[in-house]
């Protein structure tokens, strides 16, 4: 099977296991319960669930590209509540006050469907939901506590919601360019540092390893975000399920501000180079490997 065909095998099958994990829409609150769904299941590349299957297999290291059933008890809970902390974002991230977008995956964003109030409780309860989500899983309870704490932080105010907070502040403003690798670090980076240690901690990978992984998910958000820039002035409105140019339209300083083109896609591959190497100091997995490569030239 090529690399094409097998990422898209994995990527229905996880959207087969995430869907086990949503919650059913009924009850007086089922309009919140729709409008999460809503969220989650509107397509997406399911790359940080990818990342933490993946890095938990290139840490198990047995030989197996795949898992078995006791491991995906332990592993599938974290990789729908990522989705659902990544999916929560992006519910807020559209809403009037963030970016005010009304469509995000080729749909209307969720506030755009369901109001802006049930979008933000929508957003609310889908990051809460994660956690117990997470609670879910069989991992032996020392690695589960450690992997909730990566989640919670690398989520949270010192994770994805410091970067966002630093990037609408700066929004219309001219971030330096210190700045600007604070916001990419935190606001795409951290949700991708926390998939790559919590496949290595369920794995019982070490400290070191896991410290390894980190750094090795933070030079792929670097290259994920600023792949997102040039995309939001290359790709065209369907091959992104959102509108093109809305960085520039919402005078946003960007990589492309400060490195031009050339630069900024000569970063991508850099950055995206220095994650394989410390991947391959930890061991070997091709899926991984072609996943990472295949981000540099992503066109959505
Ligand atoms: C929900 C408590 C709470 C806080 C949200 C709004 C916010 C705080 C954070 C925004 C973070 C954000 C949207 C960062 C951009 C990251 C990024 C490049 C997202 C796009 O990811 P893809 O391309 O999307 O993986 P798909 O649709 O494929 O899943």
């Amino acid at each position: 099977m090529d690399f094409k065909e097998s990422l898209r095998e994995k990527t229905s099958r996880i959207n087969r296991e995430i869907s086990e994990y949503l919650p059913p829409e009924t009850g007086f609150q089922k309009t919140i319960l729709a409008a999460c769904n809503y969220s989650v299941i509107n397509g997406g590349k399911r790359l940080r669930p990818l990342l933490m299957q993946y890095a938990y297999i290139l840490c198990r290291n047995n030989g197996s590209e795949e898992l078995g059933p006791e491991e995906k008890t332990a592993v599938v809970p974290f990789m729908a509540a990522m989705e659902m902390i990544h999916s929560s974002s992006l519910v807020h991230d559209d809403l009037p006050c963030m970016d005010n977008d009304v469509l995000r995956r080729g749909v209307p964003s969720t506030w755009a469907k369901f109001g802006e109030d049930m979008g933000t409780l929508a957003g609310d309860g889908l990051m809460l939901y994660a956690f117990e989500t997470a609670c879910k899983s069989t991992a032996e309870p020392g690695k589960a506590m450690k992997c909730l704490g990566v989640l919670a932080r690398k989520s949270g105010l010192f994770g994805m919601v410091g970067g966002q907070t630093v990037d609408v502040e700066l929004t219309g403003k001219r971030p330096d360019k210190e700045q600007l690798e604070f916001i990419y670090k935190y606001k795409t980076g951290a949700l991708i540092e926390a998939s790559l240690m919590i496949g290595a901690i369920l794995a019982g990978a070490d400290e070191a390893v896991t410290k390894k992984l980190e750094e090795a998910a933070a030079c792929v958000g670097m290259a994920f975000q600023i792949q997102d820039d040039i995309l939001d002035v290359t790709a065209t409105e369907s091959e992104l399920g959102k509108p093109i140019g809305s960085d520039s339209c919402k005078g946003k300083v960007t990589w492309l501000t400060y490195y031009g083109m050339e630069q900024s896609e000569r970063d991508v591959s850099a950055y995206t180079e220095k994650a394989l190497d410390i991947i391959r100091q930890i061991g070997s997995c091709r899926f991984l490997e072609e996943l990472l490569i295949s981000l540099i030239g992503r066109r959505s």
